[in-house]
């Protein structure tokens, strides 16, 4: 297919080429009415430092030698602070109908408890505002990474008490957005916290430690139980209450059956690790070991909750192998070699997103379920026109709507996608190297340039709009 049949098929709709991806019989009439089409940001990879707003631990873990690919910061990121009108602007210009976007904790509670900064909590107050005043339903996610370094400093993620700091600032928030946000996520990809931040020492706080990667584990998921429990109350029934993880169906590396193991156990960890006890009210037997020491009377209780909704994250599946040097004796494995890559090297596979939502629908009692990040790091291409080509980008949308579609033929309780994401923004140790967006942004300038797949996306969501 080439770039002005993929262009084609957005201006199509699902009635275009999205359907001739689809395997005969597996393609309902169109997206059902009411489905969400929405977008995703956080906090420190758009805001920028803004008037003011405290230390987080990715400020600190950015001034470390070493940390970050570009030696960059989310000081400016995308302006987004002073910017939002014109981003939530080009969403309302796509079509969308949902924006995603999270509280940077150190802007509103500069100490992480206590005494609340009214100039952040108004920034917030104003972005929600803007938000429905274009038709635009915001949706708060109270934590995507950004923790306050007060509360690092008083033992973060690996502090117990973190559940109860967790729930105040959970309740504070409500206080001030509840009267128009009635969508509420408590945590954005726990595991990436666990793991990344304080298992592998490759996000903040980098930590390299199994003992802190199963106490940020732990801690997290009674942090996420006891703020679902704090905002049920204050809600008073308007609210509707969920978390976000990142899923990915775990392969063994080089298709080895030796490899079986190691991907069990890595799933264990990444994916159920925060699902079952959320779900079902207990660690999987793999993890239980490690967890044991962790658990106190109640808090299974407290984890397992109700929710409206499961936000999946997902951009590919993982591959693992054994090896006794690794966090909990495996490590990164070999990939299919035929398997196309982004150009994060993160393998493509759409079917895996099919199987891992069917998966979820039967494991876990069809929970309602918004895909709430899917997207992809391309290099574009800027014409001598000024157009921004990103039909790499645009096929990977295409492959992934399309899968989402035949997750809703088998059956699974799909209401809504949102990309990840609106602009080029930071992207942790990747710094600005890495760009996910529809929208270019100016790292001189700040001008935001729709690129194709912004035009590509819109037409998707309005075509398919209730
Ligand atoms: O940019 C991140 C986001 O913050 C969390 N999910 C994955 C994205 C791409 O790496």
């Amino acid at each position: 297919m080439d770039r002005r049949d993929l262009l084609k098929a957005g201006a199509a709709g699902v009635a275009g080429t999205l359907l001739g991806a689809l395997p005969a019989g597996a393609e309902p009439s169109a997206f059902p009415p009411g489905f969400l089409w929405g977008t995703s940001t956080s906090a420190y990879q758009v805001e920028g430092r803004g008037d003011r707003r405290a230390d987080s631990i990715w400020d600190v873990f950015c001034r470390l030698p070493g940390t970050i690919a570009d030696h960059s910061n989310g000081d400016i990121a995308c302006d987004h602070y002073h910017r939002y009108p014109e981003d939530i602007a080009l969403m309302a210009r796509a079509g969308l109908k949902a924006y995603r976007f999270s509280i940077s904790w150190p802007r509103v509670l500069p100490e992480g408890t206590g005494q609340p900064d009214a100039k952040g909590l108004d920034f917030y107050s104003r972005l929600v505002d803007t938000a429905l005043k274009a038709g635009i339903e915001p949706w708060v996610c109270l934590y995507h990474w950004d923790l306050p370094q007060a509360l690092q400093d008083r033992g973060g993620w690996g502090e117990r008490a973190i559940a109860g700091w967790f729930a105040d600032y959970a309740r504070l928030m409500a206080r001030h957005l509840g009267d128009r946000v009635t969508r509420w996520i408590m945590l954005n990809e726990p595991s990436v916290v666990a793991v990344m931040g304080h298992g592998l020492g490759e996000h903040a706080p980098g930590f390299r430690s199994r003992a802190k990667m199963f106490a940020a584990m732990h801690h997290q998921n009674l942090a996420q139980g006891r703020a679902l429990s704090a905002l049920r109350a204050a809600g008073g029934g308007r609210f509707r209450l969920g978390t976000i993880l990142s899923l990915q169906p775990v392969r063994p590396g080089g298709g080895l059956d030796a490899n079986r193991p190691a991907a069990a156990m890595w799933d264990a960890l990444w994916n159920r690790a925060f699902l079952d006890p959320l779900f079902h009210g207990h660690y999987p037997a793999l993890i239980e070991p490690f967890a044991a020491p962790l658990v106190q009377p109640g808090d299974l209780a407290e984890i397992r909750q109700p929710i409206d909704f499961l936000g999946v994250n997902y951009y590919g599946p993982m591959y693992q192998r054994a090896d006794p040097a690794g966090i909990i004796g495996t490590n990164w494995g070999a990939m299919p070699a035929d398997m196309k890559k982004t150009a994060m090297g993160w393998p493509v596979d759409p079917s895996a997103l099919v199987e891992l939502l069917v998966e979820l629908r039967d494991r876990y009692g069809n929970p309602t379920i918004y895909v709430t990040e899917n997207g992809a790091f391309y290099r574009d291409r800027t014409g001598s026109d000024g157009r921004v080509d990103d039909r790499a980008r645009i096929a990977y949308l295409r492959d992934h709507i399309a899968a989402c579609r035949r997750a809703l033929a088998h059956g699974v309780d799909l209401r809504g996608y949102f990309i990840w994401t609106i602009l080029d923004n930071f992207e942790w140790a990747h710094g600005y190297t890495a760009r996910f967006g529809i929208v270019q942004v100016n790292r001189a300038t700040m001008e935001r340039t729709p690129k194709e797949s912004y035009d590509w996306f819109g037409a998707v969501a309005r075509a398919n709009a209730a």
